[in-house]
């Protein structure tokens, strides 16, 4: 049993999970552009989890009852300056999600729906991991600045990153 106020906050944010995919594959295409194929990598992986997400919202929706609904997306920004600039968006996106995660949590604590509260737990705890790995990277570049062949070496870096289905999830394509 889900409240009407609920189902919608949550396909909201389903959807807002969707253009994190699509913000990562653009990315992924801006970092191939640039020659940069280990962040290229990086950011494909990345995209594959937020796949992951999307379908962590619909299953759960989907279980609760509710008939979701995919809502008009803008364009995405395919076009960056550098590296460090796309992993400076990509931290400020992650920032802008724990946000989310927050007012879920507050929603359905306020609301008493304990099966949406321990739902949205994992993804509280999955958006640590998400800010660490991008500072990481972000404190990394900013050592390295111009310097190509530091660059190349974070690629490189970035390239041995890995999908790992997130545990409980459905599968993903
Ligand atoms: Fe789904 O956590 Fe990133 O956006």
């Amino acid at each position: 049993m889900i409240s009407k106020k609920m189902a919608d906050s949550l396909n909201r944010h389903m959807n807002v999970e969707l253009s994190s995919a699509n913000l990562y594959l653009c990315m992924a295409s801006c970092a191939s552009d640039m020659g940069l194929k280990g962040a290229a990598n990086w950011f494909m992986v990345q995209y594959r989890e937020e796949m992951g997400h999307f379908m962590m919202f619909y299953t759960y929706l989907v279980d609760q009852g509710v008939n979701v609904s995919i809502l008009a997306s803008k364009a995405i920004p395919n076009s960056y300056k550098s590296l460090l600039d796309m992993m400076q968006k990509t931290l400020a996106h992650e920032q802008m999600i724990t946000g989310c995660m927050n007012e879920l949590s507050e929603q359905a604590i306020n609301e008493k729906d304990h099966a949406t509260r321990i739902f949205l737990q994992w993804f509280v705890t999955e958006q640590i991991e998400e800010e660490n790995n991008d500072r990481d990277l972000i404190a990394k570049l900013k050592l390295v600045g111009d310097n190509g062949q530091g660059v190349l070496m974070i690629d490189a870096e970035m390239a041995q990153r890995v999908f790992i289905p997130p545990t409980g999830a459905p599968p993903v394509v």
